[in-house]
């Protein structure tokens, strides 16, 4: 379904919307069970090799790649988007339903960005979950504490993340959790409104520093498995510490109108819908992976934006 008259001016007005229960069980649960394969699978490996000592195999999907990650931080390295590379996520960027709702702000002509992730946000506590496996005080569980600290967004715009020949390009973000979120596990916050002053603030260079951010509420945005924030890139957010036992899983999504520039020039884009030319459309699989696979050979870290502004700086978006 497109978005209604209602919800559309709520976007336009507050520079985001959450359509409640957009999603069902037939859109994600697919996700779900493409990650689940990906973490048993590497998980017997790390197994076979003697790298973890138990499979967890029973445990939830809230819980297992948490309790592992405990032991190995290898499969959490590889979690994300671009690097596991499920088919199930695949299909999921092309999703109708939320293509619908995307349409309704980007058009009918519809691309996928690469500025794409699947977030595991691990639990603040982890290391003293019960258990097995820790990382026992030594310098891993400094490492492991790193890591859950690096999982916490901080305050930024979506206009801070990519390069400069995009920032005339109006970039839909689209979050979604895969569990239900609140303030214990670490949901979302924002500064709603922000849009109507089309600035970006910057401090050195990425991020917003607590002092200068722009002046208004911060609203937290619990949201259920199903539902889905539709986000301008000029609106402030940021996650908070997931204090639950839990790992609170999301994905983050960006579409725009193909033809555009990304910002991420180097890293594969694709279009998922058009009304004008369907059959531009990508849908083999095949493709995908081995765009990101040859793409990260050439561009394994993201090289950081040239022009990295340390003050506020006005932008003009088209579109
Ligand atoms: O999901 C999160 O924790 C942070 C997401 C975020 O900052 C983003 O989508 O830009």
């Amino acid at each position: 379904m497109s978005l209604t008259q209602d919800q559309l001016r709520h976007f336009l007005d507050e520079g985001y919307v959450i359509v409640e229960g957009a999603l069902t069980g037939d859109d994600l649960d697919p996700v779900i069970s493409g990650i689940e394969a990906f973490v048993d699978e590497r998980a017997r490996e790390l197994h076979r090799e003697g790298l973890i000592s138990d499979l967890h195999e029973t445990e939830s999907f809230e819980r297992r790649l948490a309790l592992i990650t405990r032991e190995n931080a290898a499969i959490y390295d590889d979690i994300d988007i671009m690097n596991m590379r499920a088919e199930a996520v695949f299909r999921f960027l092309g999703n109708g339903r939320m293509l619908d709702l995307v349409e309704s702000l980007v058009g009918p002509e519809i691309t996928c960005s690469p500025i794409q992730h699947l977030r595991a946000k691990l639990p603040e506590g982890l290391n003293s979950l019960p258990g097995h496996g820790n990382g026992g005080g030594t310098g891993e569980e400094d490492a492991l504490a790193a890591r859950i600290r690096e999982n916490v967004a901080p305050w930024h715009q979506d206009a801070q993340v990519h390069h400069e020949d995009a920032d005339p390009v109006f970039i839909l973000t689209v979050w979604l959790p895969l569990c239900d979120t609140d303030e214990e596990n670490g949901c979302l916050q924002i500064i709603p409104r922000v849009h109507h002053s089309r600035t970006v603030y910057w401090s050195e260079g990425f991020g917003i520093e607590e002092g200068r951010l722009p002046e208004g509420e911060v609203l937290s945005l619990p949201m259920r498995k199903g539902d889905v924030l539709l986000m301008h890139k000029l609106i402030p957010h940021r996650s908070i510490p997931n204090r639950s036992g839990t790992i609170r899983w999301s994905l983050d999504l960006r579409y725009q109108q193909t033809g555009l520039p990304t910002g991420r020039s180097f890293y594969p884009n694709f279009i998922v819908r058009s009304r004008r030319h369907p059959e531009f459309v990508l849908s083999d699989y095949g493709t995908w992976n081995r765009g990101w696979e040859e793409a990260l050979k050439v561009t394994a870290q993201r090289p950081p934006r040239k022009n990295k502004p340390t003050e506020p700086t006005p932008i003009r978006i088209y579109g």
